[in-house]
């Protein structure tokens, strides 16, 4: 079948043109894997375990073997038909070496495929290639082993070689990440693990199994219920009012599959979704067909059995408190779009009457068939309901006029900001008394406002909602920030546009960062999802001229900047470290961690559920050297971590 040793292969213009592709990825490879930091890194991983979960998807193979190697290279290997090896008749080039050199178009968008991957579309392994220091392949396929070698950005090094014969079928890909393109070439165990786990969740029928020969670690993911899994793993610790429940249909053009969980003392809304197994953060017609048919099924049923009248219809905000969804629709290729620049955000008109129409008759048909989930659901709405519009009228007298009054009450401790241009405004949460103090000293008194906090704050995880209201330092963040909590919180009427926590760079100021990152997203979520949440990074060293201490001196971050600044004093310099805030002045602090023009922040994220539900259990769980740990290791400004994210302003 196979006759890539007959044919002539025929060198030129083809070759000319792969060089180039494969360079013009080199050269821009942002475009094509978003950064060249860890995300960007672990991108290449991504591509090639789709190709191999494609494979599977299309019924060829259920296992996906993922190997961290000790020389920073990744083995991928799966049992599908193994890549196509034979010959293009017109260059004479071998199947497998354009799909890893060319930036082909794949296949035909249909009706029938349903594109799984990220949607490079075929790309991928190309990318990867151009990326890496060498990928070498070997393609089990019809009773013989193949294997082919490109090497420095994707050069062919081995040709297409058959080498032996074998039982087995799949493709087995390495590749080892160029280092001059990343900023990091360190995959880490747990990037790939939930990236995995993931991936399991969504095809319930594909085992993938995880190794890291650098430390011996080992785990197999496979999930025959899916999604109810799935909520099982993020709701862990949570209360819930009902068995996790879900549905699926496979059947229709546009297949889908849901799941559902209410919990009490969870005042958010959780809906997670997909479209073709890639995360649709910024939802779209999915998640608006099924929070219709959410609202329509509760609503009816409630009327149905008299619990209230046609008039007095229940809020889909009140419904949804408290609720975790997740959704995985597979749209096929043709109808497949999205809205906006990325592909966060599903566009396909269709998907949202399917999605309303599958979710009301499914829903309606379990309410009907548990009724005390049933009434236990409505009452939780009804409460919902109550609070909020308590929290709407003490709200709307506090704008009629009796806004004095709390600005009284939380002065005290607080130090304004004089402006009320609140968009600009920033609240400093600072650890300490006399950090505090320093802060209030050394701040633009026009749109800084320092609030300072004395000891840690209270585990907002383990207390209801009522035990958090009367802690007298969350209670004054609440009136502080002035934009309500839980589900009356309402982000526009924030009187800060940054929150910014500020505390020293030790464990114990990242274990109170954890604590308020903690209350934030348990009570004011939107300001995370809104990206106004930062950790302030104060400098971890001085670096001086011993001849002029006072005059010349350098700050520096971490061990990489201090190396820079020894450079930049040179011969004679001393460095002072500092073990916390209050051991700078005023204006110190001012001008390292403060001011906008030199000042360095983080920006708190939370773009991966299982990430976030993970770090909660572990942070705050039981197990406090589990966290103590954790904290060490991490918290102290990983900048590749998912949670917290570097930006500059
Ligand atoms: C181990 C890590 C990564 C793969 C296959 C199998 C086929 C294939 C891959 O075909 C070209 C374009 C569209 C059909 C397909 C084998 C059909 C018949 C394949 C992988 C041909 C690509 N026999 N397994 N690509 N298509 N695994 N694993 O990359 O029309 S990629």
């Amino acid at each position: 079948m196979t006759d890539f040793d007959t044919l002539e292969r025929n060198y030129s213009a083809k070759d000319i043109e792969v060089l180039s592709e494969l360079e013009g990825v080199r050269k821009r490879p942002g475009m094509y894997i978003g950064s060249t930091n860890s995300t960007g890194l672990h991108h290449l991983v991504w591509e090639i375990v789709d190709n191999g979960v494609d494979e599977a998807v299309n019924g060829f193979g259920d296992r996906i073997f993922v190997t961290i190697r000790k020389d920073g290279s990744i083995t991928v290997e799966d049992e599908g038909r193994g890549i196509p090896v034979d010959v293009h008749p017109q260059t004479g080039i071998p199947a497998i070496e354009l799909i890893y050199t060319t930036l082909h178009a794949g296949g035909k968008f249909s009706s029938k495929n349903y594109a799984t991957s990220a949607g490079l579309h075929g790309v991928g392994a190309t990318v990867t290639n151009a990326l890496s220091e060498y990928v070498d392949i070997q393609v089990f396929r019809l009773g013989k082993i193949y294997h082919i070698r490109f090497e420095d950005g994707g050069k062919l090094a081995v040709p297409l070689e058959e080498i032996g014969e074998t039982k087995k079928h799949g493709t087995l890909v390495t590749f080892k990440p160029d280092r001059r393109i990343f900023t990091t070439v360190d995959f880490k165990w747990e990037t790939i693990y939930n990236h995995l786990q993931e991936e399991a969740f969504l095809l319930k029928k594909v085992h993938f199994f995880l190794k890291d020969e650098r430390t011996g670690q080992k785990h197999e993911f496979f999930y025959p219920n899916g999604l109810i899994e799935y909520i099982n793993v993020l709701n862990q610790n949570k209360k819930p009012i009902c068995e996790v429940f879900g549905f699926d249909d496979d059947a229709s053009l546009i297949k889908m599959e849901i799941a559902f969980q209410w919990c009490r003392e969870d005042y958010n809304e959780n809906i997670y979704s997909y479209a073709n197994s890639v995360r649709t953060h910024d939802g779209g017609t999915h998640e608006t067909g099924l929070r219709l048919g959410i609202t329509r099924a509760v609503n009816d049923w409630a009327i149905q059995n008299g619990v209230i009248k046609e008039t007095q219809k229940i809020d889909g905000q009140d419904i949804r408190e408290g609720l975790t969804a997740v959704i995985a629709v597979k749209i096929p290729e043709d109808k497949l779009q999205y809205e906006g620049q990325t592909k966060g955000k599903l566009g396909t008109p269709e998907a949202t009457s399917a999605v309303n129409d599958f979710v009301y008759t499914n829903l309606t048909h379990y309410l009907a068939e548990h009724k005390d989930f049933a009434v236990d659901l409505i009452k939780k709405c009804q409460a919902s309901k109550a609070a909020r519009d308590a929290a709407r009228k003490a709200k709307e007298a506090a704008r009629a006029g009796k806004q004095k009054k709390t600005d009284l009450i939380i002065s005290d401790k607080l130090a304004a900001a004089q402006s009320k241009d609140y968009k600009n405004n920033e609240l400093f949460i600072v650890e300490g008394d006399s950090a505090g103090g320093s802060a209030k000293t050394g701040r633009d008194r026009l749109h800084q406002a320092i609030l300072p906090l004395r000891g840690k704050p209270l585990n907002t995880d383990s207390v209801t909602m009522e035990r958090m209201l009367q802690n007298t330092e969350f209670s004054t963040i609440i009136q502080t920030i002035g934009a309500g909590v839980g589900s009356d919180f309402d982000v526009e009427d924030s009187h800060y546009g940054k929150i910014i926590i500020m505390t020293d760079a030790d464990t114990d100021g990242a274990h109170i960062q954890i604590l308020l990152l903690t209350f934030f997203y348990n009570y004011m979520k939107p300001l995370i999802q809104h990206g106004m949440v930062y950790l302030a990074c104060p400098p971890l060293y001085r670096v001086y001229k011993k001849s002029d201490p006072a005059h010349k001196f350098v700050y520096a971050w971490d061990d990489e900047t201090l190396e820079e600044a020894k450079a930049k004093i040179g011969p004679g310099y001393g460095i002072n470290r500092y073990k916390g805030l209050g051991e700078m002045n005023y204006d110190q602090l001012y001008a390292t961690t403060m001011n906008k023009a030199t000042r360095k922040l983080y920006q708190v994220k939370i773009d991966d559920p299982i990430v976030v539900e993970k770090r909660i259990s572990v942070l705050m769980g039981n197990d406090a050297s589990k966290r103590r740990q954790w904290i060490e290791e991490n918290v102290v400004f990983n900048e590749e971590d998912r949670f917290i994210k570097e930006v500059k302003d």
